[in-house]
């Protein structure tokens, strides 16, 4: 397949090391994907779905204690702990490298190992990277088919003397407690072991795509981050680009693939998807920010998809998609999930594999889907598929939107000052923690620009970069950053804002805000809306009135709680998010 030394000489190492019966390359050739299929359903790996209704998709379950990411067992290993940073596990590069190495020795004796070569981002663009995943897990290369670019081609344009992320799965056993994840930036090294759920084994994904990338960013000079993209076209026909970083589960796939409200539609608005996941971006020609989309898939969240919610997310996952711990409908061999309708199958399989009766059984309150449960599903089936989603280029950037889910706290949408405002305000971001990850579910978290469980290097040094990325820009070109929070509850615990398709008339704020065609109050905490389009919306005005209203004494104490979380990184935290700090404290107690 290659001539390139590099790739060849480790996988001579690799090989050595974990002992595989058979080595076998993946070209990306349909016949060679189908053949895998084919065997992963003989095995009871996959299982083939409906093929008339779903066309070209199957059915995988995960081991009950491997659903989710692990943040626990994630590591960063820098020569130093102090470049991975008081946020990220850190072991020394050569004791984690010795650990792994006995984990891995004959983890592959009596298995195929895969080699996969892929690239994140079309193959060529100059914003691409190209990494090489070894596995021992069929669903993997067909997971990786979806979400990256695969094959020949990507081996092509690596040429003889390329350089490439060197990435190495073992499933072994999926015994959680020797499950390790890890990453070596400066090795361009990443070694996954004892798991087969995405986010852990999908390498191109968070592995590579944000937690090698951010560190490659912050030494070449882009970044790497945990954002969708969208393109907002109006009734005139031009497009405007938004980057928008959720944490885990927040919301980002449905923001990409949103459907307007009726009347809006009717005027000529529309959404298109560039990405749901991440976002590579870097400086163009003209100074203007350039992003791309480096995935080639969507690995969604399914509980709560459904043909009200998120449309275009549904019909992405009607053909040529894997579906992991949903549940399935034995009567016609399709897909259910909470939150698809009101509907659950009787006669059932839920996600751990036993039948039950969906009604009975969901009637009791258990799940038949895992919360976290995944479609992966090819981009092309997305009805709103971005006409630029290939764009080699990336599509320029008008605004960067920062959000969570705060109960309390945040109003619905608010604008930073100026660019450093806006690193300050996407640094102090919180979020309540959701099944996307091992752990706890609810506890309210500092997820700076949803990037907590992905920035491979020390946290501070990334706000330094984020900063530094600002400077290099003239502030009429730079993107607008904003805040949102689509998840604000009432009394009772009912979320305030509609949000889904109704959100829209918040990116429409926000783009009339970058164009600067609407005034907007100067407050404490940066420039709120004077008022968000209602039209056609049942919402009473009091809510709206307090979903745009700030409470002085609950930002008194998120301000003293962000000086608890800036504390830990001492001297290496940039003096510019401490001067912000200290300006939002004088404006607030100014109030
Ligand atoms: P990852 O793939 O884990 O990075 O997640 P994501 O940010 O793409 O999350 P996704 O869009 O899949 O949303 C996850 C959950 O948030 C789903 O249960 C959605 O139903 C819910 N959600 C998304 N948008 C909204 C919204 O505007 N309002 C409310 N209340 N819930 C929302
Ligand atoms: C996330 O957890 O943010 C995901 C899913 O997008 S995973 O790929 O598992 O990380
Ligand atoms: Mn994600």
């Amino acid at each position: 397949m290659t001539q390139n030394k590099k790739v060849l000489n480790w996988l001579e190492e690799m090989k050595a090391l974990t002992k595989p019966d058979e080595v076998v390359w993946i070209d990306g050739s349909e016949a060679q994907l189908e053949a895998l299929r084919a065997e992963a359903v003989a095995t009871g790996e996959m299982i083939k779905l409906n093929q008339e209704k779903l066309p070209g998709c199957y059915y995988h379950r995960t081991a009950e204690n491997d659903v989710a990411r692990v943040e626990e067992r994630t590591f960063i290993c820098t020569e130093t702990k102090e470049e991975a940073g008081p946020i990220n596990n850190w072991m020394a590069p050569a004791e984690m490298y010795a650990k792994l190495n006995k984990l891995y020795d004959g983890s592959m004796k009596g298995r195929t190992m895969y080699i996969i070569p892929y690239s994140m981002g079309p193959v060529g663009s100059p914003f691409s990277k190209i990494g090489i995943e070894l596995t021992d897990s069929i669903y993997v290369v067909l997971n990786m088919n979806i979400m990256t670019r695969i094959g020949k081609s990507v081996i092509d344009a690596l040429g003889e003397d390329g350089d490439f992320v060197k990435c190495l799965h073992a499933k072994k056993d999926v015994n959680p407690d020797e499950r390790y994840i890890v990453h070596f930036p400066q090795d361009n090294t990443i070694m996954s072991v004892n798991s087969a759920y995405g986010g852990n084994v999908l390498l191109g994904k968070k592995c590579f795509a944000l937690r090698i990338a951010s560190y490659q960013g912050m030494k070449e000079g882009w970044m790497a981050e945990h954002m969708l993209i969208l393109g907002l076209e109006n009734p005139q026909g031009e497009v405007k680009y938004i980057a928008a970083a959720f944490p885990s589960a927040c919301g980002k796939t449905n923001l990409a693939m949103l459907i307007p409200p009726e009347y809006l539609k009717k005027k000529g608005y529309k959404v298109w998807t560039v990405g749901d996941d991440i976002a590579w971006i870097r400086k163009g020609a003209d100074g203007r920010l350039y992003a791309i989309n480096p995935e080639a898939g969507f690995f969604g969240v399914a509980p709560g998809t459904s043909v009200k919610t998120n449309f275009n997310a549904l019909e992405s996952t009607k053909k040529n998609t894997i579906f992991t711990n949903v549940a399935i409908n034995n009567d016609d061999m399709t897909v259910w999930w909470e939150g698809l309708d009101k509907n659950p199958p009787e006669n059932a399989t839920e996600w751990k594999g036993a039948k039950v009766n969906g009604k009975e059984f969901t009637a009791d309150g258990n799940k038949l889907a895992h919360p976290n449960s995944r479609f992966t599903a090819p981009a092309v089936n997305c009805p709103c598929i971005s006409p630029e989603f290939e764009n080699p280029q990336g599509v320029p950037l008008s605004a960067i939107v920062f959000g969570g889910r705060r109960a309390k706290t945040a109003p619905l949408v608010y604008q930073a000052f100026d660019w450093n405002h806006g690193v300050f305000v996407g640094a102090t971001m919180a979020s309540e923690t959701t099944a996307a990850a091992a752990g706890a579910v609810g506890v309210v978290r500092r997820d700076p620009m949803a990037m907590k469980p992905f920035v491979g290097y020390n946290m501070a040094d990334y706000f330094a970069h984020w900063i530094e990325i600002g400077a290099g820009l003239d502030p009429e070109k730079a993107p607008k950053i904003f805040h949102v929070n689509w998840f604000r509850l009432d009394d009772e615990g009912h979320f305030m804002w509609p949000g889904f398709g109704d959100n829209m008339r918040v990116l429409n704020w926000i783009l009339d805000r970058c164009e600067g065609k609407v005034d907007a109050k100067e407050t404490a905490i940066g420039y709120l809306p004077k008022e968000i389009d209602t039209t056609d919306l049942d919402i009473d005005p009091k809510a709206m009135e307090e979903l745009l209203s700030i409470d002085k004494e609950v930002w008194l104490e998120e301000v003293a709680s962000q000086k608890e979380f800036f504390a830990q990184f001492g001297d290496r935290l940039p003096k510019e998010i401490m001067e912000e700090h200290n300006a939002l404290e004088k404006r607030l107690n100014d109030m």
